[in-house]
Parts: structure tokens; sequence; C-alpha cells
């Protein structure tokens, strides 16, 4: 008989992961004939990216050092509701993404293998009745898990962020899925506890500024607090700073100029989309660096910043976005930044294509958080990032061309 070898499974075009490594040799059927079981991108309990899952609010012992979150929460848009389906869309657009197939050309590196321990923690339990509960909920789940131990050295060994801390400790990363704009609020809530006053650097279409007792249908406290004001409330409860928080990719109607001045008192600088004709991405990278500064620094990602014809599945679409390409050069230009939070939210799958482009788009913007937290942290100097192949020619991770190396099985491209 002959026995595949797990290596020969791998060999494929998909991406694989192993369920289980083998351990020595088994006398059961499966393991005899075919070693380990694995998912294929288009099998398996879905989790981003094949990511082990560990309900993480029950499992005190299980340390990270970086966590998916989803935060299944709805119930405070202003028009069409659904993204309390986005943590799952996003796992579904993640089908394709592996540990063993995460190498990337424009970052040069796998971000699952470096050494930092990644996890899916699935979703916290929110009510969808109760938006007070369901604010607590979340930032219950979010304070419970920053607060956990890191599980390596990788942050201390790459230029963590505990100098931010106030307890001076190095705490987990928390990347959270959403639900709607609203769960930016109690991640901000905990992550303040921690590290004080927050940057927000903010890409979406709307200001989500807006003072929530102007609202039509703002009649109880509770009332105030949507996504469409969740920085203002914010801003209210001293959780960031009015100095150097940014939006990027603004676009949408407003109701008068006084938007605009109202949204600067809260304390955003702001670039339009329109910006991007003449600032290029990198200029748009300047000015976030030049705006947040050497500050703690939460990033926060409306889906809705993608021009919807790239990502239409979402609450409150604008047409003439950003294009996935252009946010993900600016994202990999901002990799120095000290990140102690990420979001990604607004994905409402139900206006999705039936080729899940923007669970897709989403899951690629996730994997290129896990670059900006993961790449090269602490060398002062570097570059954000370098492609493994610039204009056709090939480098490796330290930059040098393989020519130089005297390699020769690549460098004719
Ligand atoms: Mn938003």
């Amino acid at each position: 008989m002959v026995r595949l070898s797990a290596a020969a499974l791998a060999v494929s075009s998909c991406a694989c992961v192993w369920a289980h490594a083998a351990h020595g040799e088994t006398t059961e059927l499966w393991q005899a004939k075919y070693g380990s079981s694995m998912d294929l991108s288009f099998s398996g309990v879905v989790t981003f990216a094949h990511l082990p899952h560990h309900r993480c609010l029950d499992e005190p012992d299980k340390a990270f050092d970086i966590a998916l979150l989803g935060m299944p929460f709805d119930t405070s848009v202003s028009y069409r509701p659904g993204a309390r389906f986005g943590p799952n869309a996003i796992r579904q657009g993640s089908r394709r993404h592996a540990a063993n197939r995460g190498y990337s050309i424009p970052w040069n590196f796998n971000p699952f293998q470096q050494g930092a321990k990644i996890v899916d923690c699935g979703d916290a339990p929110i009510s969808p009745y109760d938006n007070a509960l369901a604010l607590d909920q979340m930032e219950t789940a979010y304070s419970t898990l920053l607060a956990r131990e890191v599980a390596t050295d990788f942050a201390a060994e790459h230029g963590g962020i505990k100098a931010f801390a106030l307890d001076g400790k190095e705490h987990p990363k928390i990347i959270s899925l959403g639900g709607d704009h609203t769960i930016a609020l109690p991640a901000l809530r905990a992550l303040s506890k921690v590290y004080g006053e927050i940057s927000v650097l903010h890409f979406d279409a709307h200001l989500d500024t807006w003072n929530g007792n102007l609202y039509n249908g703002a009649w109880t406290h509770q009332s105030t607090i949507t996504h469409g004001s969740v920085f203002w409330k914010a801003s209210t409860e001293g959780l960031i700073s009015n100095t150097s928080s940014i939006h990027a990719g603004i676009r949408t109607r407003l109701s008068e100029f006084e938007d605009l001045t109202h949204d600067s008192e809260v304390g955003f600088k702001l670039l339009t989309t329109d910006d991007i004709d003449e600032m290029r991405p990198s200029g748009i990278i300047r000015a976030i660096k030049e705006r947040v500064g050497n500050t703690p620094v939460y990033l926060s990602l409306d889906i809705d910043v993608i021009d919807p014809s790239m990502a239409p599945a979402t609450g409150t679409p604008e047409s003439g976005g950003w294009t996935t390409r252009e946010l993900k050069a600016i994202l990999r230009g901002l990799s120095s930044l000290p990140l102690v939070g990420l979001d990604l939210v607004e994905v409402s799958p139900a206006y999705d294509t039936s080729a899940e482009l923007t669970g897709m788009a989403a899951a690629d913007l996730v994997q290129e958080f896990l670059g900006m937290l993961l790449k090269g942290k602490g060398e002062s100097g570097r570059a954000e990032w370098m492609p493994a192949i610039k204009e056709g020619v090939l480098y490796d991770e330290r930059g040098a061309t393989a020519q130089d190396k005297g390699t020769s099985a690549h460098d004719e491209l």
C-alpha cells in the first residue's frame, strides 16, 4: 500500500493547514493511510485564516500576543443593519489565508511565522436587545483579553508598546471584527484604562464625530450613542486625544459646513478621499505620521472607506472611494506606528455580491493589519516595508538582491 505523506498532500496549490501535528505512528486507519488531517482552503470549521480557535473569555490560561475578536453588534446604525454578521463574513472571506500560505510579496514575510502567537477568540457574546448591556459586554470582553499576559517575547524583542502602558507592561493586541462602528467606543474605554489618552487613526467615508444629541430620534442618553457619533462620545469621555487624531478617506455629504468645524473641535484633522489625487498614498502616509507623532494609536477602519464597487456590503456606502490597492499601500506605510488596538467594522454581508467581494477585501485588510503589527518593530531608520520584488528585481529579507548573493534560481523575472 502506498502511504501518502503529509508533505505530498501539502504540495497542492491550495492553502492547507494541518489540524493536528503528526505524532509518531498510529494504528488508526486514516492516519496510517493518509497521515494527519488538514483543512483545505474550502474546508474546515471557519476561523480567521484557519487560526486556532479559543473561547478566550472562558479560558484564562490561554495566552496570546494578537487576538481576533468578533463584535457582532449592529443595533445603533443609521441606515442598513446587518453588520452583526460581519465577523463571520470576514472569516469566510479569509478562507484562502493560512499560516502556510501567508507569505506576502509586499511585506516580504509571513506574519503567521514570525514567532508571535495569533488566535481567533471567536465572538464576544453581545445582547441584541439592550445596547447599554451590549456596550458593557464588549468593554468587559475587551478589558478581559487586554489584561491577559502576552504569550511570547515577540513584542519585547521587536519594539513593543509597554512604554505607553500606565502599568509599564506589555499587553496583547486585539483586532476587533465589527459589527457597526459603535464597537470602537467600548474598545477605547478599555484601552484608555491601560494607555490613557489615545490617538485615533480613522479610515472612513464618514466623520463619525457628530454630536449624538442632534440626531433625529436621539431622545434618550443611550440613543445618542450611534455608529455616527462614536468618536464624539469618546471625546466627551476624555478617551482620545484632541491634538493627534485624524480621519482619512472622508467623502460623505454633510448637513452644513459647521459639521467640519465641530469635527475639528472634537479633535480630528481630516484628509478627504480626493486628497489622494494630489498627495498620492505616500503623502497621505506622511500627513498621518505627522499628525499622530509618537503617541499610542487606535486604528479604526470602516470598510466604507473603500469604493463600493470593491466593497459593496456595508450599511452606508458612498461612491468615489479609495481602491483596496491604495488603502493597502497606505497601511503598509504606517507599520512603525505604536498601535495599541485595531478594528475593521461595518461589513454587512447581506449586501455583498455572491462573489463575497467585501468579505474577501476585509480579510485582506486584516492580513495587512497583521503585517503592520509584526513587521520589524523597533528598528530605527528601517523602511516601513520592502517588497520581495520591485520593478522585476528580486530581493531577500534584508533588501539585498538575490543576484548579490549569487542566487540564480529566480533572478530572471
Ligand atoms: Mn464609520
